[in-house]
């Protein structure tokens, strides 16, 4: 068969890095199937389509490359948005092929028709159609390169009309996807410095941006002695080898965490957007760096804020800031820290027949692989993953802290076991949570996947 559109858009997802594609095949994706299958994509099939976005975007999530997610046209594709949702909010890089009903029927209110770029807007980085065949490589290029550089969903709505054209000679567009290095300006790092340097009972709260940083960032709080908080989003790359670590603050945090963000005279927020204003302090003064300018001050007032990676800003900041001496206010807030934790491992199982979730989540904390993949469902298994896994810079915890969405875990765990098979994965599933995708457990089975799942059965009798 003669070269088609679809060969050229899947040719197009190889060279941008695809290797996983989840969906489920109808009639308008069909030459797309046909090209995913004498390509090097693996395509994985699901029984619903939500669940195979939420492994693409697990599966995006722990790698950083994109991920793909391909349906049919009106229900079959619609149906990956809660998904999208969820890649989107963790600037997952996740590629959907949204195929369509034949050009010559759009606008009629045909079966199956549906506006994908309306229904798709709010949960995108880009999403456009290819409206002709000539257009479709620098399309395909679009969209990928949007999704790896905005971080996030790209759509790609493809007719299958277009999908099944000859494919046409076009001028070799190709992905461009690099990463700068970016810190606020020696200006702005003096003047963080400056209040820093004449501070005391500074406190360092830090999020996902610190993702790499975490020697960086544990030099600084050394540095200004400075108790650290860390967001959920934040945990993996922070809790482990940190003595300055006293925990998370908001309504999953504890006592440590919480006091240390609101009793400081000076917070500095390194890429943390934690959402509750009523967690931050009102009397001290903030300064703010992130990657993103539009989260600078967002979620409450801050004194300065400056955009920069959080590693490449602190290598700058550090000879700047002098060592501080006073170590009370650090003390104080670990040594609550300690107490907490020594008192939360103390428990023990209780008297009658049935297991705290909480002890069960400890337990599994003990005995799982140091490098293991957890992927907890919203609900209580997120906050106890939250708590009671320690990852110890190895491991992973997934959960839906963004989005808030119900059952992530099973189907994360899909995605992430499928592109790392030979670590553990382990998915902390609610019985709400998991009966919502069940039938995904199928998938897991045919893709002939070791997960271990994990049910918590907390229902009131
Ligand atoms: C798709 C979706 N529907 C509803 C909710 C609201 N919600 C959040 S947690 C939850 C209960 C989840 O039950 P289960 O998975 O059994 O977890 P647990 O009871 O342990 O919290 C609900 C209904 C949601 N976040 N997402």
């Amino acid at each position: 068969m003669s070269k088609r559109v679809a060969d050229v858009l899947v040719e197009t997802m190889c060279a941008a890095g695809v290797k996983t594609c989840y969906g489920i095949v109808g009639d308008t994706m069909n030459r797309i199937a046909h090209a995913l299958d004498s390509s090097p994509i693996e395509w994985v099939h699901m029984r619903h389509e939500e669940a195979g976005a939420f492994a693409a975007a697990a599966e995006a999530s722990l790698t950083g490359h994109l991920t793909a997610c391909a349906g049919s046209c009106g229900p079959g594709s619609l149906h990956f948005i809660n998904g999208l949702y969820e890649a989107n909010r963790n600037r997952a890089p996740v590629l959907l092929i949204a195929t369509q009903i034949v050009r010559q029927d759009l606008g009629f209110e045909s079966i199956q028709e549906i506006d994908f770029r309306d229904v798709f807007k709010g949960c995108s980085v880009y999403c456009e159609m290819i409206l002709t065949p000539e257009q479709a490589r620098r399309k395909t290029v679009a969209a990928c390169q949007a999704a790896l550089t905005k971080r996030g969903v790209a759509v790609l709505v493809v007719p299958a009309d277009i999908a099944n054209a000859p494919s046409h000679e076009e001028a070799p567009y190709a992905v461009h996807a690099s990463r700068p290095v970016i810190r606020p300006s020696d200006a702005d790092l003096d003047e963080i410095a400056a209040i820093l340097n004449e501070s005391e009972a500074i406190t360092i709260y830090a999020g996902a941006g610190c993702e790499g940083a975490h020697d960086e960032v544990v030099a600084t709080a050394a540095r200004l002695k400075a108790p650290m908080a860390y967001t959920s989003r934040g945990k993996d790359f922070l809790e482990y080898d940190n003595p300055y670590n006293v925990g998370m603050t908001g309504i999953i945090g504890g006592g440590a965490g919480y006091h240390a963000v609101l009793n400081c005279r000076v917070l500095l927020l390194l890429g943390a957007d934690f959402a509750w204003s009523q967690f931050y302090p009102d009397t001290a003064k903030i300064i703010q760096i992130d990657i993103d300018p539009t989260h600078l001050g967002r979620r409450h007032p801050v004194a300065i804020g400056a955009v920069g990676n959080i590693k490449a800003t602190l290598e700058a900041l550090l000879p700047r800031l002098e060592q501080h001496e006073d170590g009370a206010f650090l003390a104080a807030h670990v040594q609550r820290f300690q107490k907490e934790t020594a008192a939360a491992k103390a428990e023990m199982p209780g008297p009658d027949a049935a297991i705290s979730g909480t002890y069960v989540t400890k337990v599994i904390n003990k005995y799982a692989a140091e490098d293991a993949l957890f992927a907890a469902d919203d609900g209580t298994p997120v906050v106890w993953m939250l708590r009671h896994i320690d990852t110890g810079g190895k491991r992973r915890t997934f959960g839906s802290l963004l989005h808030g969405t119900m059952a992530t875990g099973m189907p994360s765990a899909l995605g992430l076991q499928k592109c790392q098979p030979g670590r553990q994965v382990i998915s902390l599933s609610g019985d709400g949570g998991l009966a919502m995708l069940l039938g995904d457990l199928l998938t897991t089975v045919q893709e002939n996947l070791p997960i271990k799942i994990v049910v918590y059965d907390n229902c009131c009798r």
